[in-house]
């Protein structure tokens, strides 16, 4: 496998993506790794931690003029239109999901890129698909989301067997954290919820109390990505689609588990048109592709998370950060 050496993370000022350049920016070196934005201010420390620049996925040309640019031979394509708001404008889901995850990979043929990770999620999964989710599964979404995002999986393993480019992904569960909101996804539940426990003591929650979904906490998220881009070539079976398991709870028993540390907490259930895509999605998945062929094992359970969220939380709640954020 060649040498990674200088990282193209588009989709850099979302809630993965500002995080992943971080984390990159200490394994390969501040200057080796590059964030671009589409339009979202970034953060004083991801602009200033290393290179920052704009590049919509979609604008081939701009894509290719920043991959001469920086001499990119890796591309995080972290841009993405998550599932709530996908089904509120399904034609721009299509365009930023699968007319730039084709981009990505016709410029890792192009400028013949060392690698590309291209994520995929749990919403490739669909109402016809085992509750406890298996890696070889009927695929059959009911979202433009998870459309877009079999589609995407599909293209990244035709790009492997067809024009040999090293195309990764990981079918990312519910990410929670402490540092950049979600943006328009079904999971985003998970987060806020936190959120409004430190600054309002009370949450009105989008699903029903008993909905369960698998979760992960972002640094098992951060160290999923990285050890599956550092994991060789030869030694993977699969390519585009790992399932990554860290904990499946419903929005019920993560109340419950806030409530132990803030004991006046109160969650009232109000489920809108996401509970019909919660519903479509497994509770739990199987990862045993991911530890066997890249040795994948999470840190976080519910417990630890809500400790160090709840932690970091109000950290940023005393340096009146959290208003800011929007939560
Ligand atoms: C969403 O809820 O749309 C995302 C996802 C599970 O990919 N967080």
């Amino acid at each position: 496998m060649r040498e990674i050496k200088r990282i193209l993370v588009v989709g850099a000022v979302g809630q993965i993506g500002s995080e992943l350049t971080l984390a990159l920016r200490d394994k390969y070196g501040a200057d080796n790794v590059v964030a671009a934005g589409r339009k979202t201010k970034p953060s004083s420390e991801l602009r200033d931690s290393g290179p920052f620049t704009w590049c919509d996925v979609v604008d081939r040309q701009k894509l290719d003029e920043t991959i001469k640019q920086f001499s990119i031979d890796t591309i995080v394509n972290m841009a993405a239109i998550l599932s709530a708001t996908g089904e509120k404008n399904p034609q721009a889901c299509w365009e930023v999901n699968v007319t730039g995850l084709i981009n990505t990979l016709e410029a890792a043929r192009d400028h013949d890129l060392v690698q590309v990770l291209c994520p995929s999620s749990i919403a490739v999964f669909g109402p016809g698909t085992p509750d406890d989710a298996p890696q070889e599964t009927v695929l059959k979404p009911t979202t433009m989301y998870g459309v877009t995002k079999v589609t995407g999986e599909l293209l990244c393993d035709y790009y492997v067997r067809r024009f040999g480019v090293d195309a990764r992904g990981l079918r990312y569960p519910g990410i929670i954290s402490a540092e950049t909101l979600p943006g328009g996804g079904t999971t985003d539940y998970a987060v806020e919820i936190y959120y409004k426990a430190i600054e309002e003591g009370r949450y009105t929650c989008f699903v029903k109390e008993d909905t369960r979904l698998p979760m992960m906490y972002m640094p098992d998220c951060i160290k999923a990505t990285m050890d599956l881009m550092a994991a060789p070539f030869d030694k993977l079976k699969h390519h585009g689609d790992f399932n990554v398991g860290a904990m499946s709870m419903s929005a019920g028993e993560l109340a419950a588990e806030i409530k132990r540390h803030i004991p006046d907490f109160e969650v009232t259930y109000e489920p809108d048109f996401r509970q019909d895509i919660a519903d479509s999605w497994p509770s739990s998945v199987i990862d045993s592709a991911a530890r066997t062929e890249w040795g994948w094992e999470p840190a976080y359970d519910l417990a630890k998370m809500t400790e160090d969220m709840l932690k970091r939380l109000r950290a940023r709640h005393e340096r009146g950060e959290l208003y800011q954020a929007g939560a």
